[in-house]
């Protein structure tokens, strides 16, 4: 399904896919006698949106993940993963299409890869087209948060035989309550709140009912493996959570950014222009309150992935279940002066990535080697066997989960737009110890960072005469590596009108 322009189809379509849904519950459910059983692992593919890595095995020192924690214990935790663009849309579409930004075409939010390269066959999309029950409950596509909680979002039909949007108090109800920085604002704005209301009653509360509803029913039959895709919602903006997980941390005991004026002083400005104009508003008060919420929302998070967690152990599932825990990108919570995502600095760029994959490497090991979100597509198609496009641009991780010291590829790249006439590139690789960015081929500012001595990123090396050898080296990669994330005809796929157009985000 790649094209359709009318109600009517959509109608259609939308029709099969409620028909799709009962039938591949229902297979799922009840089997049929006749098929051999399939030893291919199921998948638990578990995404948060906008988790920076405030994580406890991790190693932050205020964040409590328990859950998530003990994922880690048993799979492989990547400790250098990099999105590829640091907004929802354009890297959710990249780690789904296994391409990078510049060959999907998504560059923004509220777009899908079929209005640019309809013929691709998504990661879940391979794995449905293998034989796999393919099911999304929550955010994988972009959703803008949290007005299309509850519906599909920006969702790509194809990639699904099941998709469930609950929604939940913190969309329905509570909206007038929650504190924004922009009145009335809530999904690209600073905005909170401590919800009376239970787990349960928060959406990502009814996501977490929603997989163990799924994975029971998939645990009665197993003929068929699963590709079970869980988007949790937080702890993107607004941080709304249940009041006890803000009890967990003290506001006054929040820790704040310093030294910001002297910091930037060193940066080229379009490394910064992710600012937004109400955050003049932020006291350190405010700022405060916003990290106490954000951090009381990923612990939110984590309960209900805990309660997943604890699905698949009690079906019996985890032994033949690769576990995927990532997010879509990064967050700055005051670093460099900045908030939220869209830059290209560690906070915004990195990512947790932690994989269980049973039988597969040494439990809890790290791996320090950088690894990108774009890998994932090439990586899950390895482990369980299923045919990919020849045309995907990241890595296996096979290696590097069976040998966490095994170096793979060795460096990732991001990237970012800034708008304007014309919209520029910032470009930045990562290589196990240095960050090098390009803004417009270099044309509007460099930078270097040595996370050896300078993990915070405050030193600008890019100048330094000292340097000189390592900057035109590490140019050299970046430009190589960027002129290899284009498709073959040299030109990011444009926005094709007629083609596929998300229209679902409004219930
Ligand atoms: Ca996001
Ligand atoms: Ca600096």
């Amino acid at each position: 399904m790649t094209k359709t322009s009318t109600p009517i189809t959509l109608f259609l379509f939308k029709f099969s896919l409620a028909w799709l849904l009962a039938a591949g519950l229902a297979s799922c459910l009840f089997g049929e006698g006749a098929l051999a059983a399939d030893a291919r692992p199921n998948v638990l593919f578990i995404i948060s949106d906008d988790l920076n890595n405030s994580i406890g095995s991790y190693g932050h020192p205020l964040v409590k993940t328990p859950n998530i924690d003990r994922l880690a214990k048993r799979g492989v935790r990547f400790d250098r993963a990099y999105c590829q663009y640091p907004l929802c849309g354009p890297s959710r579409n990249s780690m789904l299409t296994g391409l990078y930004p510049n060959s999907s075409g998504i560059l923004s939010n509220a777009q899908i890869f079929r209005q640019t390269i309809p013929h691709h066959i998504s990661l879940p999309q391979a794995f449905r087209l293998d034989g796999y029950f393919a099911a999304r409950i929550g955010k994988l596509y972009h959703y803008g948060v949290p007005k299309s909680i509850g519906t599909n979002g920006h969702d790509d039909p194809g990639s699904w035989e099941m998709e469930l949007n609950p929604a939940g108090c913190d969309r329905l109800l509570e909206e007038p309550d929650i504190f924004s920085l922009r009145p009335g604002s809530f999904g690209g704005t600073l905005s909170w709140y401590a919800s009376p209301r239970g787990d349960q009653l928060h959406t990502d509360g009814l996501l977490a009912n929603d997989a163990i509803w799924v994975l029971e029913r998939c645990a009665r039959d197993k003929h068929r493996p699963f590709f079970l895709a869980v988007g949790f919602y937080r702890p993107h903006t607004p941080y709304v959570a249940p009041a006890p997980y803000f009890k967990g941390y003290p506001k006054e005991r929040m820790p704040l950014v310093k030294g910001v004026k002297e910091d930037v002083k060193d940066v080229p400005p379009l490394a910064l222009a992710s600012r937004k104009k109400e955050q003049d508003r932020l006291t350190d008060d405010l700022r405060q309150q916003a990290i106490q919420a954000y951090f009381a929302s990923i612990t939110f998070m984590d309960a209900q992935v805990g309660r997943v967690l604890d699905a698949l152990d009690s079906h019996g599932l985890t032994d033949n279940t690769i576990v995927v825990f990532t997010s879509d990108h990064g967050y700055h919570l005051g670093e460099h002066g900045l908030w939220q995502k869209m830059s290209l600095f560690e906070e915004s760029a990195r990512v947790p990535l932690i994989i269980a994959a049973p039988g597969i490497g040494t439990p809890g090991s790290v791996a320090a080697t950088p690894v990108g979100l774009i890998d994932l597509y090439p990586t899950l198609a390895e482990l369980c066997g299923v045919d990919a496009p020849g045309n995907l641009q990241g890595q296996s991780l096979v290696p590097i989960l069976a040998d966490a010291d095994v170096t793979g590829r060795g460096w990732t790249l991001s990237q970012v737009m800034r708008r304007g006439k014309p919209r520029v590139f910032g470009f930045t690789i990562r290589t196990p110890r240095w960050r090098y960015t390009e803004w417009d081929e270099a044309k509007a500012g460099r930078e270097l960072y040595d996370h050896d001595n300078d993990p915070l990123e405050q030193t600008n090396l890019a100048s330094a005469p000292d340097r000189a050898d390592l900057v035109a080296n590490l140019s050299a990669k970046l430009r190589k590596a960027v002129a290899a994330s284009y498709p073959e005809s040299g030109k990011i796929p444009p926005i094709r009108p007629g083609l596929w157009h998300p229209n679902l985000t409004d219930p």
